[in-house]
């Protein structure tokens, strides 16, 4: 098929959904992104796009040009200082939506252990792990009196001013002793990002190594602070992931059916949409109005939560949000916060598709506003369904591409993961430790964060081909999770089509993927917590650091990939963009790329194009394997029967086997 006129080729369309959607006469009416891209054109402010324009007063803004000293701003402040201020405050921004988005999950999860919401605590052996770590009695206790306890302990790491956050725990000792060393261990998770936003104020913090300090301890509160609680909490009032079968893509709507869209981060209003979408009187009002049922699909984050743990289909990602409400077939999008476009109100406008907004932080023009109530979830959330319902018969011209769905596995937390490898019997990373140590796995590679529409769609898709041909697991999440299943990597039959041989071995052998869908953005903390498995199961060094073990958010577009991003270098990590605003800045860009590598084990690096990004990845992989030891053996190692019937014995996650159970 012809690529769409209008698009530029250095932002190509390759996903067959989109192109076959925009295709459509119905479709080519909406004005999307792409519209506005190619209108508005695509040249970037040089000084925005490297660093340094400084807009943190009203002297300026001021456009810095290193080096020259007539061109400091008017208060003096050099390339260094303004582009270390902005790079913290994004950091800060980023920490900021994942921190306001866990306070809700933790609000919602003491209303839940009080009864006020229609959810129960149900893993309840994460809950007691929980509990000890924070010295919370298990002991003759009920499980909603820990959770309220465990609640409100949580709650309260939010606005604590001293101390340090009980999660930092779980972290490596060595990674522990680096934070505290380093003076970067957060206070609490509030105040930390007051500080930045105070210390890049104008007047403040001039030095770049200790704004980036700040930004550090910043990154950790996001990291090890607020998305660790959302996820965990979470996991304890909707269920940890186990592997599950399901589907992506545009062809998850149904001609038939109520489709309702649920587009944001927060999965509380979903998890009840979800149980609401069951209910008799809805689907009696459904089947009175024509359709056959409700069908709830998933768009960015929302979409992750409960395809995570319901194997809810997902209909779109973040670049796609637009292309599902054009299909014209979509009585609903629910929509909470975050990466929700301004443009979904406008696509609609000659539509019968109700774009309701749900949150008070998050209200939008032409958005129909429902609030959700927590303590009245399940009213809320049939409220929003009647009012889907209703608009089912004044659907007009549509276009669904039906044939357009990609099976996926998903469901791989970092608990999965554990026992996939290590068996029922003896739940572990020790065979990942293993395969890794004996090359079989050459190491592990996270691709995570943003889609946006200045680079073409297949960008994650050319990288994880790249990775698993060479040998790498990859562990994926939030949008560009999304992209890979969109093009099949999620299937386990993947691994025979594109993984190279060893890898291939291991995850025929246990029936998994080579590309593992682990969760939403918040969930990058459950690749904490993998990583921090790996170094205590011994054999691949004391620290996160010294792990083969690399990241990416190739086409980041929200400040929260840039938090994630620092998160990952402070803990160890070594994480490679495919652009960053530092390179007006000489000093400053040197020590982001190279100088905070002597302060935390890793750094940030960047590459442009895809296949380059891939290619720095499994270099940074094979360094670490040179540093351990284990590139000794380069001959390839075949598996044996016994070394088959080891990683067999890990078969069978939660009794369904890697490929899951049907949804
Ligand atoms: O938190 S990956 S576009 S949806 S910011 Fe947004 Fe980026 Fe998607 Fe999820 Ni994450």
């Amino acid at each position: 098929m012809a690529k769409p006129s209008r698009i530029a080729s250095s932002n190509e369309i390759t996903a067959s959904s989109t192109r076959e959607l925009l295709n459509q006469d119905l479709a080519k009416k909406v004005r999307t992104a792409y519209t506005r891209l190619e209108e508005r054109g695509m040249s970037a402010c040089l000084f925005g796009s490297q660093g340094t324009c400084c807009k943190n007063c009203n002297m300026g803004p001021c456009q810095i040009i290193d080096g020259v000293e007539s061109m400091v701003g008017i208060c003096g402040a050099t390339a260094d200082t303004v582009a270390a201020r902005n790079f913290a405050r994004t950091v800060a921004a980023g920490t900021s939506a994942h921190t306001d988005h866990a306070r809700e999950m933790v609000r919602g999860f003491i209303a839940t252990a009080k009864g006020q919401t229609p959810h129960e605590i149900k893993d309840v052996a994460k809950l007691h792990k929980m509990a000890a770590l924070f010295g919370i009695a298990t002991e003759g206790r009920d499980k909603n009196e820990i959770a309220l306890e465990l609640g409100e302990r949580a709650l309260a790491e939010f606005g604590q001013q001293d101390g340090t956050l009980t999660m930092l725990k779980r972290a490596p000792q060595k990674q522990q002793k680096i934070w505290k060393d380093k003076g970067v261990e957060p206070r609490g998770v509030d105040r930390e990002v007051v500080e930045v936003m105070h210390r890049t104020h104008m007047g403040v913090d001039q030095e770049y190594k200790n704004i980036m300090r700040q930004a550090a301890r910043c990154s950790l509160a996001d990291g090890w602070g607020a998305s660790m609680l959302s996820t965990e909490l979470t996991d304890i009032m909707f269920g940890t992931p186990v592997p599950k079968r399901a589907t992506i893509d545009l062809g998850v709507l149904r001609e038939d059916m109520v489709n309702v869209t649920v587009h944001g981060h927060e999965p509380l209003l979903a998890e009840s949409l979800c149980l609401a979408a069951e209910d008799e009187e809805l689907l009696a009002m459904a089947k009175k109005a024509g359709a056959a049922g409700i069908n709830l699909a998933g768009v960015c984050c929302t979409g992750n939560e409960i395809l995570m743990r319901r194997g809810i289909p997902v209909a779109g990602s973040f670049i796609q949000q637009e292309m599902v409400l054009a299909t014209g077939a979509v009585e609903a999008m629910v929509v909470d916060v975050q990466c929700v476009m301004q443009s979904v109100a406008q696509v609609v406008k000659d539509k019968h598709t109700d774009i309701i907004t749900t949150n008070y932080r998050a209200m939008m023009p032409d958005g129909v506003h429902i609030q959700f109530d927590e303590h009245d979830a399940y009213a809320s959330a049939k409220k929003i369904l009647t009012r889907a319902i209703g608009n089912f018969k004044k659907r007009g011209p549509h276009y669904i591409p039906k044939d357009k769905k990609f099976d996926v596995v998903v469901g791989f937390s970092h608990e999965t993961i554990n026992y996939m490898l290590g068996g029922r019997f003896r739940q572990s990373y020790r065979p990942l430790n293993d395969n890794i140590i004996n090359g079989r796995i050459r190491g592990v590679a996270a691709i995570v964060g943003c889609e946006h529409y200045k680079h073409a769609d297949n960008v994650h898709e050319i990288i994880a081909k790249e990775l698993i041909k060479n040998n790498v697991l990859v562990l994926a999440t939030g949008c560009a999770a999304q992209a890979l299943g969109r093009v099949g990597l999620m299937r386990p039959e993947a691994a025979t089509e594109f993984a190279g041989e060893s890898l291939r071995e291991v995850c025929e052998t246990v029936g998994m993927p080579p590309v593992l869908h682990v969760g939403s953005c918040v969930d990058n903390s459950r690749l904490l917590i993998a990583l921090t498995e790996m170094v205590h199961e011994g054999g691949l060094g004391n620290d996160i650091a010294e792990l083969p073990a690399v990241g990416t958010a190739p086409v980041w577009m929200s400040e929260k990939a840039v938090a994630i991003g620092q998160y990952f270098v402070t803990s160890g990590a070594h994480v490679i963009f495919q652009d960053l605003p530092i390179s007006g800045a000489k000093k400053f860009s040197d020590f982001i790329l190279k100088g905070l590598k002597e302060e935390y084990g890793a750094c940030w690096g960047v590459a442009s194009e895809p296949l380059d990004i891939a290619k720095a990845m499994i270099a940074a992989i094979e360094e670490k394997r040179e540093a351990l030891g284990i590139n000794k053996k380069k001959e390839r190692v075949l598996m044996d029967m016994a070394m088959r019937r080891e990683i067999e014995a890990g078969k069978g996650v939660g009794g369904m086997g890697c490929g899951g159970g049907k949804h």
